[in-house]
């Protein structure tokens, strides 16, 4: 720890140690893997009104400046909090706290004794191409259609997986739809690294751009995003998310209201383009998962579409028979848990909490219906909102009612539900307040898709931000987003093609089928994960660390650091959106 004596000396220190910038080198291109700096910020900069925090590795720096991009002028200089250790990666860091910064430029951080930082912006739209390109993914995602160039530019394919005579696996049997029949469920976005349709997963990832959208519309409407529907009538993330929610729609047996768990081939097909993948996909087992997942995301798209029924006559009220049917299968079979059958290995998403999924449906519902039925199993199912994932979808049911509290049934309800967001909201960004890197991850939150759990965290808090309107909520999801755009401790900003060093080898079929040397933009890797499950198949390839936060690499072989999927992306598009839209101008 820095001695306090020598703190006084910075002025001094700064005046005599810090060496010229080197400019003209910085690189423009993405660079693979993490980077030597010590001096870890978020590689797209910051809006002039927001929290700017860099964080310095090590002990023993005490100084620090902001010089302009010409690299002689200092515009701010500032004293680097004492260094603390910071469990997750194993290490002392220090924060230097540049938010006296607000003219809009090109800067650079310097700290006595390391090399600068990479160059980094102040820009009043600092984080609407990510937001927009994470969105833009999506459509990159999307089955049984060609990507044309005017809108997939060098990323252009042909079609794959049109899903229209799809078999049904005999774990999905039923007398009308009986083994290796046929149905038809086109369209959808691809999940993942893999080309499977997964209902579970698209719960949380439709909630999350719905809400998106609900929550920040001033920051999609009239966006155009590039895709085959911009200029329509409709405000293109709507557009996008229509193309998932058709392919849930034909998910659900219209004899029973069941919703089959999945959509994909019996295993995972080889390192090929869509097109390529030709073997046959079967739509497997119904779960009550599943079929409650499509009620929750059935309801909240029907109040969400309901405004646009000259563009899509009948879709909301489809939508909401569809919840409806769907909520009935549930309460019929409510423990049908899902089994992977013997003969298929893709992905399981099996869960066998259902509270949470229960919660989240009768919360939707009630919306939806106000029917106080739904309201009572809200009532009785909910518990204390968590950071939510595929798995635990309870705090969605809690955000949506949250927003529209006049439809809750009494003042009890709304406090109720406005306490416990606010709670949760808090408690994480105490955590935030009491990291050592001000971030609210904690060793065990580096599980499979730890990006993802990052961004889900700045989610909740940013529910904690509406409700209070703490600036510190705000500031604390935005040490969130900048953990996953760069100021973590491997140098890396996490989303293909937005930054200086990105990944460049996810584990994602078109990005390593198409020769194309940048991956797919827009995606978030899955991040740091020390359970490694990927090891066997990676081998003789090893991870450099086995520290919880350092556990990542950039190689196409690790499914269970660096792949991409669609509920990882989602929390993307909202916090990005978010956070470029809630932060004040100056
Ligand atoms: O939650 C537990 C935690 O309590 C425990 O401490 C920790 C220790 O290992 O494990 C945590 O569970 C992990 C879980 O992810 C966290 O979400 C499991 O170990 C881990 O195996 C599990 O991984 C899932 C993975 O599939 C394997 O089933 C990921 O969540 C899930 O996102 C991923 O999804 C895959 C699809 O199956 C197929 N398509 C690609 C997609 C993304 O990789
Ligand atoms: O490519 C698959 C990826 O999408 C999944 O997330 C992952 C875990 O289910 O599995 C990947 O497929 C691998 C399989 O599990 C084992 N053999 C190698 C496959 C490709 O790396
Ligand atoms: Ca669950």
């Amino acid at each position: 720890m820095a001695a306090k004596g020598s703190r006084r000396l910075v002025q001094a220190a700064l005046a005599l140690a810090l060496v010229p910038l080197g400019l003209g080198c910085e690189a423009r291109t993405p660079v693979a893997g993490s980077g030597p700096q010590q001096v870890r910020i978020n590689q797209l900069g910051f809006a002039p009104g927001s929290q700017k925090l860099a964080l310095v590795e090590g002990a023993g720096a005490v100084g620090f400046r902001v010089v302009d991009e010409g690299g002689h002028k200092p515009v701010l200089e500032g004293v680097l909090s004492a260094p603390a250790h910071w469990e997750p990666a194993g290490l002392d860091a220090a924060v230097a706290d540049l938010s006296a910064l607000s003219a809009p430029g090109r800067y650079r951080l310097q700290v006595e004794g390391l090399p600068p930082s990479d160059p980094f912006v102040v820009d009043a739209g600092a984080y609407e191409g990510v937001a927009t390109g994470a969105l833009k993914a999506f459509y990159f995602h999307r089955a049984g259609v060609p990507l044309e160039p005017a809108h997939a530019g060098r990323w252009a394919r042909k079609a794959g997986h049109p899903d229209d005579k799809v078999l049904v696996h005999a774990s999905a049997a039923s007398p009308q739809r009986p083994a290796g029949s046929h149905i038809s469920a086109p369209r959808g976005w691809y999940d993942a690294g893999d080309y499977g349709k997964y209902v579970v997963n698209s719960g949380i990832t439709m909630w999350t751009l719905l809400a998106a959208w609900e929550h920040h519309p001033g920051f999609f409407r009239g966006r155009d995003l590039g895709i085959p529907e911009s200029g329509d009538a409709v405000p293109d993330i709507l557009d996008e998310a229509l193309w998932n929610l058709q392919w849930m729609l034909a998910m659900q047996d219209p004899a029973d209201g069941g919703v089959y768990h999945k959509l994909t081939t019996l295993q995972f097909s080889g390192m090929v383009m869509p097109h390529r993948d030709t073997a046959p996909r079967y739509v497997v087992a119904k779960s009550t998962a599943a079929a409650l997942d499509f009620a929750a995301v059935m309801a909240m798209a029907s109040r969400v579409y309901a405004p646009y029924e000259a563009q899509f006559p009948g879709l909301a009220q489809r939508m909401a028979s569809a919840a409806r049917l769907a909520w009935d299968w549930a309460q019929a079979n409510p423990g049908i848990e899902y089994r992977q059958p013997e003969d298929v290995g893709t992905g399981a998403y099996g869960d066998s909490k259902l509270d949470d999924e229960w919660a989240w449906a009768a919360a939707e519902l009630f919306l939806l219906t106000g029917d106080r039925a739904y309201w009572d199993v809200f009532a009785a199912r909910a518990v204390t909102p968590q950071v939510p994932n595929w798995a635990d979808v309870g705090a969605l049911g809690w955000i949506s009612l949250s927003r529209h509290p006049a439809r809750l049934p009494d003042d009890a309800a709304r406090v109720r539900v406005r306490d416990g967001l606010a709670q949760a909201a808090r408690s994480l960004q105490q955590r935030q307040a009491d990291s050592a890197w001000k971030g609210s991850m904690q060793a065990g939150d580096f599980v499979w898709g730890s990006n993802a759990v990052a961004l889900n965290q700045a989610l909740l808090m940013l529910q904690g931000y509406h409700l209070e309107g703490d600036r510190a909520l705000l500031d604390a999801a935005q040490s969130q987003l900048d953990w996953v755009l760069g100021r973590n401790p491997l140098g890396v900003s996490f989303v293909t093609g937005y930054g200086l060093r990105t990944p460049m080898h996810v584990h994602h079929r078109p990005s390593q089928a198409d020769g194309i040397v940048e991956p797919v933009p827009g995606w978030l890797s899955g991040g740091p994960n020390p359970g490694q499950q990927d090891a066997t198949d990676c081998a003789p390839v090893r991870y450099p660390s086995r520290v919880p936060a350092l556990s990542w690499m950039d190689h196409d072989c690790s499914y269970a650091s660096n792949e991409v999927a669609i509920n990882w992306n989602a929390p993307l598009v909202y916090v990005a959106a978010a956070v470029q839209a809630l932060t004040p101008a100056e």
